[in-house]
């Protein structure tokens, strides 16, 4: 979820290097050594990968290979997914000879992994939901998205299709839509009286919702051949599984549709981004992962999952705070894991979705202040000590609570600790232990290059002593909110001339707050960003000098850097 314009990065099949860079955001163990992939078109042919810009968020989601070596649950093997398999020509002496033992193609039945891709389902599942929002969705786009589920879910699973019409302005999606819709009895139409955005539009869908599963979707996707049902299978097998299907790609550019790669994940990197990456080859092979098989994700892509209706209450559904557009899967993430629940995506269930590289809706405010405050709430929420990992990759701004009002939190503080749910430590350490996250960014002694002695800290006042990893009062820590501190003392950048005295640490002041890039270098005065903490010539001198490149009294080291 980046700003747009940025982020419209494109797959490319030819150009290796533009794939290796455009990979870098989000690695990808699996497919980085490989040669360029080549797409595999279903449903639709003609695919032109130059003109595909596949890509959204801070992740890149990759166009499905060819070249996986053949394994029974290989999802390109022979006959998978429903595909026609071809004999070669001078096979056709086999295939006659060998028909009547069946009546049927034997020779190339005998071809086809035993092993299908997709195991069966129970027959008694829970029935859903379809719920779908939109403000000014495209009217073809709308009405394929309500087609391909009525086309593709099994009737009895399918309770309704709920479009909540979020305040849209467009004349076609009035009367139009209402008389279009007016045919099919399953479909109900909810009209917004104001803009509410697509978090609280969801929420007016699940309020008159009567299946016993919600089923959330974007408003321009297509729905693939049994889609539902192995979503279903998973809210049946545990109220708590929360299943997302496989999002594939409909290219914005020919409307074709590419399956992605299998395994991966939804993740996030700082500050709240959500990416796409791929599963660890070492836990594909320790859990014996097969591409059927659900994949466990930290957090969801937000736009198209099922859950369970009542645990959806039960969970308090979404923060509805959140305003028009984003932040509000990683809230629903984290409140799903830490309070019980799981996420999966479904590798046998796929739909496709057009990515987009902007907005086509307008935002009633700023956009980028939008997803912000959103976001900023969630942190707020969720995020125990390691909010300052969010604040501290470039929202600082966001702590001075006179610039963003981020609104009130009480309720959902409260929800909260009446569901007991765990910390976030326990969400990294459990769910997303691959994610690396210091709560500070550095730490030990800081050692003075120039002086060659260490900063302590002496009856409330800063010096040097000979360095001594024994002694605490050279311990300090450099923290996310770029504070040099020492327990709850924090360096401020005001000293009387050559006498630094530590204040206590408080994130909205920005005179406490010091740029240090790497091991050896300055640490900067952030408020003016031209001036240096200096040691020496003395060892009880520290003063804020004019930043000098080469200055060995300015470059300073702390012993520990852990990022
Ligand atoms: O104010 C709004 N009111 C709405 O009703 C804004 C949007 N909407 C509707 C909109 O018409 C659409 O149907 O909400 C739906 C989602 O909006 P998109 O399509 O603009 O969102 P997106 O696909 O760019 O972004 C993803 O992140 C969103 C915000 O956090 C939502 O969670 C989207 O559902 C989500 N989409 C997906 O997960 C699809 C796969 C994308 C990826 C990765
Ligand atoms: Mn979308």
């Amino acid at each position: 979820k980046q700003p747009p314009n940025k982020d419209v990065k494109r797959i490319e099949n030819k150009d290796t290097k533009e794939r290796e860079q455009v990979s870098e955001t989000v690695k990808s163990p699996v497919n980085e050594k490989k040669e360029p992939v080549k797409p595999l078109v279903v449903l639709q042919g003609g695919f032109d990968s130059k003109n595909n810009s596949a890509v959204r968020k801070s992740g890149v989601h990759k166009v499905l290979s060819l070249d996986l070596t053949s394994s029974p649950r290989d999802a390109n093997a022979v006959g998978q997914f429903g595909q026609p398999a071809v004999v070669g020509w001078k096979e056709d002496a086999e295939v006659k000879k060998r028909w009547d033992e069946g009546h049927f193609n034997v020779y190339l039945s005998d071809k086809i992994p035993v092993d299908l891709f997709c195991t069966l389902v129970h027959d008694d599942l829970p029935s859903t939901s379809v719920i779908f929002c939109f403000v000014d969705e495209v009217w073809s786009t709308l009405l394929r998205s309500v087609h391909s589920v009525l086309n593709r879910s099994p009737p009895h699973l399918l309770k309704e299709i709920i479009l909540v019409d979020d305040f849209s302005t467009k004349d076609y999606l009035k009367k139009q839509l209402d008389d279009y819709m007016a045919q099919f009895p399953k479909v109900r139409i909810v009209r917004l009286k104001e803009r509410q955005g697509l978090i609280r539009a969801r929420l007016a869908g699940a309020a008159v919702a009567k299946g016993e599963v919600l089923t959330f979707l974007d408003s321009h996707i297509e729905c693939n051949v049994g889609w539902l049902e192995p979503l279903l299978e998973r809210v049946y097998l545990d109220r708590k599984k929360v299943p997302c299907p496989v999002i594939e790609v409909i290219s914005d550019k020919d409307m074709s549709y590419m399956m992605v790669d299998n395994f991966q994940r939804g993740i996030f990197k700082w500050p709240l981004v959500f990416g796409w990456s791929a599963v660890p080859p070492e836990d594909i092979k320790k859990f014996n992962l097969t591409i059927s098989d659900p994949i466990r994700c930290p957090v969801m892509a937000g736009g198209l999952f099922s859950i369970d209706k009542q645990y959806f209450f039960e969970l308090g559904t979404y923060d509805p705070g959140l305003d028009v557009w984003g932040g509000e899967n990683m809230e629903i993430s984290f409140k799903i894991w830490m309070c019980g629940g799981e996420i999966e995506i479904i590798p046998c269930s796929r739909v496709g979705h057009i990515f987009r590289g902007q907005n086509p809706y307008k935002f009633p405010k700023d956009r980028q202040k939008t997803v912000e405050r959103n976001l900023a709430r969630v942190a707020e929420v969720w995020l125990d000590e390691y909010k300052d990992l969010f604040y501290g990759h470039g929202y600082h701004h966001l702590l001075d609570k006179k610039l963003i009002n981020i609104g009130n939190l009480t309720d959902q503080i409260e929800l909260r600790k009446k569901l007991k749910c765990k910390s976030f430590k326990w969400y990294l350490d459990n769910v997303y232990p691959d994610m690396v996250a210091p709560l500070v960014k550095a730490e030990g002694l800081v050692f003075n290059r120039g002086l060659r002695k260490c900063l302590a800290l002496h009856n409330g006042s800063l010096c040097f002593e000979t360095c001594d990893l024994s002694k605490q009062g050279q311990h300090f820590n450099y923290t996310w909110m770029k504070h040099i501190q020492q327990q709850n003392l924090c360096v401020a950048a005001q000293g009387s001339r050559n006498r630094f005295a530590l204040q206590s640490c408080d994130s909205t002041k920005p005179e406490l707050r010091w740029f240090h890039k790497s091991s050896n270098s300055a640490l900067v005065e952030f408020v003016s960003n031209h001036m240096c903490l200096e040691a020496g010539p003395g060892s009880d001198d520290l003063r804020l000098s004019p930043c000098g490149p080469s200055n060995m009294f300015q470059k300073w080291q702390f012993t520990n850097y852990l990022v």
